[in-house]
């Protein structure tokens, strides 16, 4: 970073957030992307809008005690970041899993601020979540958890004060359970949390919204960069949760074959193309893993994680689409997908590239889309969902599918216009979409003045 003033808000930031590292990677990802608009901006540094940006509002910790189903008490831990209100009440998913801290929810509850306000819909940004790990565990002791973590944030949260939704390891199941116990604490019937199920107030296309999304998003963008599309190509997808099952159906929809999936423990190569029906019915009936995929379809190979062995990226494929975790990808990831002539990389999951690998690809002319930008579908139909319970209606799944795809195509545009007026390469969407979310936030943290 070059400029004076970035860089003393990025050592302050280190200095006030130690040993944080995916929340400091974020920063720094920002920050460096946001250099070109500060000093094009003098507005920024007057109002030290950088360091107020990277202060979150309000971050909340809790003990979410729950008995397990031997009646033995279990201690969790939980959080909600509300990061920034300028655009809206506080929107963004709660993750559980035992990796969760207070490091990871802060980098994404920064990207979540960013990606809310690249959708153009009123929403500020959060996240929550808790070390939580449902593997394993029933039916019952998700939903005391899920009673237990609610018992402490209906308090903190509302419809128009901050509205949760899902993330990994939180689908419907887990909102269906924690909005039963909103309402029976608060004793209202409310759209306080998204994604709930299509007979108490979801919205269609909520479930297939951030993979479809990410689809809309990456066609967009090809076929604006390379005048190219979906049809004929070979796609690795990572993950085998909700973003990667309908990333997965929608690339395949859209005329490519998706080779890969995974999950925490392997990889499976599918050189056929997936059976879309047989992942649903492996992952969201039996609650499965993607090795039961390889067991059951012929000619599917399974790669278990363990040292050395090779990760999915190096596959040849012409485009990967990252949609498990952070930093899944790294640097020697990136160099095999570029030698491999892979041309795009679009992000489903929440920064699953490391910076460095993210630098390398846009360097050597990959399309690179960041899941901010390309994974806004999700939230923007959390958006979507907000707006039909507001009015007491629900739209048909089509009516929500074509806004999606609208909103997908003008995040892309929105970015484009912005790359063209800062002198940003085509193949660069973060640099553009960072500074294309933040300009929104900044001019409304302006006009509310010191807060
Ligand atoms: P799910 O819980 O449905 O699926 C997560 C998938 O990622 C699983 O296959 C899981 O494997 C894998 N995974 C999770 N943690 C790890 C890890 N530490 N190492 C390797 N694999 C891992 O979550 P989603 O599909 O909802 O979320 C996936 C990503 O997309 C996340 O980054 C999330 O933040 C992001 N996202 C989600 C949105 C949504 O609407 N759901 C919206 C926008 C972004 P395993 O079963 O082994 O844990
Ligand atoms: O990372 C994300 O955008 C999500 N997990 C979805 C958040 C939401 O409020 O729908």
């Amino acid at each position: 970073m070059n400029n004076a003033y970035v860089n003393k808000v990025f050592e302050e930031f280190k200095s006030k957030n130690p040993g944080e590292k995916e929340y400091t990677q974020a920063c720094q990802e920002i920050l460096e992307s946001l250099e070109l608009m500060v000093e094009k901006n003098p507005a920024i540094e007057k109002n030290q809008l950088l360091e107020r940006f990277l202060e979150p509002e309000r971050l909340v910790q809790f003990r979410v005690a729950w008995l397990d189903d031997n009646n033995v008490v279990r201690v969790n831990r939980g959080w909600r970041i509300q990061y920034n209100s300028a655009l809206g009440p506080y929107k963004g998913g709660i993750r559980l899993h035992p990796s969760v801290n207070v490091s990871i929810l802060k980098f994404l509850a920064l990207e979540q601020c960013l990606k809310n306000s690249l959708t153009t819909l009123p929403m500020g940004g959060a996240k929550g979540g808790s070390d939580f790990d449902p593997k394993g565990k029933s039916d019952m002791e998700i939903m005391r958890f899920c009673q237990a973590f609610m018992t402490e944030l209906y308090r903190h949260i509302g419809p128009d004060t901050d509205v949760p939704a899902g993330d990994i390891g939180t689908g419907g199941r887990e909102i269906g359970y924690m909005f039963g116990q909103y309402k029976r604490l608060q004793n209202e019937f409310t759209g306080v949390l998204t994604g709930k199920g299509l007979t108490f107030g979801g919205s269609l296309a909520r479930t297939e919204a951030t993979g479809y999304g990410l689809c809309y998003f990456t066609a967009k963008a090809m076929e604006t960069v390379f005048g190219d599309s979906f049809k004929g190509k070979t796609v690795a997808v990572s993950g085998s949760g909700n973003v990667a099952i309908y990333a997965t159906e929608k690339a395949q929809a859209l005329g490519a074959k998706v080779v890969t999936l995974s999950d925490s423990n392997g990889w499976i190569y599918a050189p056929d193309g997936i059976d879309v029906a047989v992942l649903k019915q492996i992952k969201e009936v039996e609650r499965g893993r993607i090795k039961d995929y390889a067991a059951r379809v012929p000619g599917v190979t399974y790669v278990e994680k363990v040292a050395g062995a090779p990760t999915l990226w190096t596959t040849k494929v012409d485009i990967a689409l990252p949609c498990a975790t952070q930093n899944e990808l790294n640097i020697d990831d990136a160099k095999a997908l570029v030698a491999n002539g892979c041309k795009v990389v679009c992000e489903g999951a929440n920064m699953p590239c490391t910076l460095e690998a993210a630098h390398f690809l846009i360097d050597n002319g990959v399309l690179y889309g960041p899941g901010k930008a390309a994974n806004a579908g999700g939230v923007a139909t959390s958006g979507l969902e907000m707006s039909q319970n507001s009015m007491r209606l629900s739209w048909t799944f089509e009516e929500v599918d074509a806004r999606l795809k609208g909103i997908m195509e003008a995040i892309y545009e929105n970015i484009n216009a912005t790359q063209k007026k800062y002198g940003i390469a085509a193949n660069d969407c973060l640099t553009g979409a960072n500074i294309a979310g933040f300009d929104k936030i900044a001019t409304a943290m302006i006009a509310q003045g010191v807060l």
